[in-house]
C-alpha cells in the first residue's frame, strides 16, 4: 500500500496472505492478499503449492491468531486476459486436515459479498489493505499489514485516457484517494477494496492494476466484484464443502 498506515489484521480480518512454495526448497513468501469468503473451504487431499494465511498482522511473523491452510483447488477465471487484465479474478477452495473451515475471530474473518446489482454512489470511501510495496520502486513488501482510504471513481472517468492508455473494461473500476495520498501498490494485488452498505462492510473490488502507485489523478484499477457474484455462487455450488 502506497501511504495509508500500518494497521492491524483485526481491522481488516478478510485479509488473507498467499505462501508460494518452491519446489525443493524452503518457502518462499509472496505476499500477494486474497480475501477471505466466507465457507470457501474444507475438504481433504492435494498439497498444492500454495497456502493462505489468515489472522497476520506481520508479514513474515507467525502469531497466536492465525490460521493457515493449504488450496485444495483454485479457479482462474476462464476468460482471464493477460495482456488487458480482464476478468482478473480467481477462486481459492481451502483444504484442511481436520475438515474445519476457518473459524472466526477478531482476526479472521470473512467479508460480505455484494448483491450483483449494487451500484455504490460516486466518490463512496473504500478500504484496500495489504502487505505490499510502500512505493512502486520499493525493494521490499511491508513487513506489516496496511490500510489505505481511496474514493470509487464514477464510470465516465475510469477510462483508458487517465491510465496512460491502457485499456479500461466494464470488469473494472476505478479508486483513487482524492488527497492524493493512498493507493494500492505492487505485492497488493488479489486484496480488498471494501466498502460499507449498509453496516456490512462489502468486497467490492479486488485490487488489480494501475499506472504506478500513487500518481496524482491515476486511479488504481480493481476487479468489479458484482460482475463475477454468479461466477462464485456457481463455482461454490459445483464443488461444495
Ligand atoms: C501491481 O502491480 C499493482 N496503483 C497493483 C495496483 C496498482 C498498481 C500496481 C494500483 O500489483
Amino acid at each position: 500500500i502506497y501511504g495509508g498506515r500500518e494497521s492491524d489484521i483485526t481491522e481488516q480480518p478478510w485479509q488473507a496472505a498467499i505462501n508460494v512454495y518452491q519446489v525443493s526448497a524452503k518457502q518462499h513468501f509472496y505476499p500477494c492478499g486474497k480475501n477471505l469468503l466466507g465457507p470457501v473451504c474444507c475438504t481433504l487431499d492435494t498439497a498444492g503449492k500454495l497456502e493462505v494465511i489468515l489472522g497476520r498482522t506481520f508479514r513474515k511473523q507467525n502469531s497466536n491468531s492465525e490460521q493457515i491452510f493449504r488450496v485444495e483447488k483454485y479457479w482462474i477465471h476462464e476468460e482471464f486476459d493477460n495482456e488487458s487484465f480482464d476478468n482478473d479474478i480467481a477462486l481459492l477452495k481451502l483444504q484442511t486436515d481436520i475438515g474445519i473451515c476457518a473459524i472466526n475471530s477478531p482476526e479472521v474473518l470473512p467479508v460480505c459479498l455484494p448483491e450483483p446489482g449494487l451500484v455504490l454512489p460516486s466518490w463512496t470511501e473504500c478500504e484496500i489493505s495489504g502487505y505490499g510495496r510502500d512505493k512502486e520502486f520499493s525493494a521490499e513488501y511491508s513487513e506489516r499489514i496496511k490500510r489505505g482510504y481511496v474514493r470509487l471513481w464514477p464510470n465516465e472517468r475510469c477510462v483508458s485516457d487517465v491510465l496512460s492508455g491502457h485499456p479500461v473494461t466494464s470488469n473494472m473500476l476505478c479508486a483513487g484517494d482524492t488527497r492524493g495520498l493512498d493507493d494500492a501498490c505492487k505485492g497488493d494485488s488479489g486484496g480488498p477494496l471494501v466498502c460499507r452498505n449498509k453496516d456490512s462492510m462489502t468486497l467490492m473490488g479486488v485490487i488489480s492494476w494501475g499506472d504506478g502507485c500513487g500518481q496524482r489523478d491515476k486511479p488504481g484499477v480493481y476487479t468489479r466484484v458484482t460482475n463475477y457474484i454468479d461466477w462464485i455462487n456457481g463455482k461454490m455450488k459445483a464443488n461444495p464443502v
